[in-house]
């Protein structure tokens, strides 16, 4: 085993015992006050460091890549996207880069369904109404949403999350329908009594709740495009938990305003911090700071999965959680 300890930049702060546990085991420079870097800070992060630990927040792209000085050898990213990160640029650099799979799936799934039932029951609309001092009391009329149960679910993109979302909606008594790169194993399409759609159009247009759990890539940017938005069943639910990427976000903020579909749930932005202004003003979202995964046990487990690929590293093996562009 390696005594070695390698410079390991982390651009954000992470829970403390991550942080302590990074100390003690490699030359960690930490971020204590949490404030994003610069492009220039990054540029100087990785001119330097051995090991950089990037989150979402940080865009790794082929300058910056190329900036970094030859003893980078390792991208381990805090998140399980890597779509901030230009893989082929540091595939070609022979950087590894890896990222946190698997320990964030169930908070998103649970944010994906708190969306989901968030705009079909209208919590937003509710829950401002009983703090304005306004509410005159009940009335049979007053609040109506619609019901969950016996409606269409249409997952876009049923890997990890997909499934644990799919899983969850069953509960609530929708029907699960879903279009992938890929059909998925039949057993798993068994227990989930999961369709599929092969036809993502097709699937749109009957669905009354769609949930994107799709990874962003260059095949995913826009596949909810403004001609795939049209297609919607009017008076359609949709959430997006996965990367603003994959919905075009202004043409959703027209179909949301003209009221052609029935409402969004987003906690996600395609130029995050930034949100369509449109969006902000309509009452029929419901919208969420990227905080799908922010739970503290998540955030431990993700920081448990960055240390042991960087360890699993500098020991000369294979980290576990090796992200290869091809697979994506
Ligand atoms: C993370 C996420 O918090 O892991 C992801 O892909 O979208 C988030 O839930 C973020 O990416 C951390 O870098």
């Amino acid at each position: 085993m390696s005594t070695r300890k390698p410079l390991v930049v982390v651009t954000r702060k992470l829970p403390d015992a991550i942080e302590t546990r990074m100390m003690e085991l490699f030359e960690a420079r930490l971020n204590a006050d949490d404030r994003a870097l610069t492009r220039d800070e990054l540029v100087a992060a990785v001119a330097k460091a051995e090991v950089l630990v990037p989150t979402v927040t940080d865009r790794i792209d082929k300058d910056v890549i190329a900036a970094a000085g030859p003893q980078l050898k390792l991208i381990a990213s805090f998140g399980t996207g890597v779509d901030h990160v230009d893989l082929a640029a540091a595939q070609a650099r022979g950087i590894v880069v890896t990222n946190t799979p698997g320990v964030l799936t169930d908070d998103t799934a649970d944010m994906a369904m708190a969306l989901i039932l968030a705009v079909a029951r209208r919590l937003n609309a509710g829950e401002a109404l009983a703090r304005s001092g306004e509410w005159r009391g009940w009335s049979p009329t007053s609040m109506l949403g619609t019901r969950l149960t016996g409606k269409r679910l249409g997952i876009v993109g049923m890997g990890r999350i997909g499934q644990a979302v799919a899983r969850r909606a069953r509960a609530f008594g929708l029907s699960i329908h879903y279009h992938n790169r890929k059909r998925v194993y039949a057993d798993i399409e068994a227990a989930l009594e999961a369709t599929y759609w092969e036809s993502l159009d097709q699937m749109l247009a009957r669905m009354d709740v769609i949930s994107v759990n799709c990874p962003h890539t260059p095949a995913t940017y826009h596949l909810l495009s403004a001609r795939r938005i049209k297609l919607i069943k009017p008076g359609a639910i949709l959430v997006n938990t996965s990367r603003g990427e994959v919905i075009d976000e202004a043409a959703l903020a027209l179909a949301l305003s003209s009221g052609t579909l029935g409402g969004a749930g987003l906690d996600v932005y395609e130029h995050e911090p930034a949100i369509h202004p449109k969006l902000l003003e309509l009452d029929n979202v419901v919208l969420l700071p990227h905080m799908g995964s922010a739970t503290l046990e998540g955030r431990l487990a993700m920081g448990e999965r960055v240390i042991i690929n960087i360890k699993t590293w500098v020991d000369g093996h294979n980290p576990p959680d090796r992200v290869i562009e091809q697979l994506l």
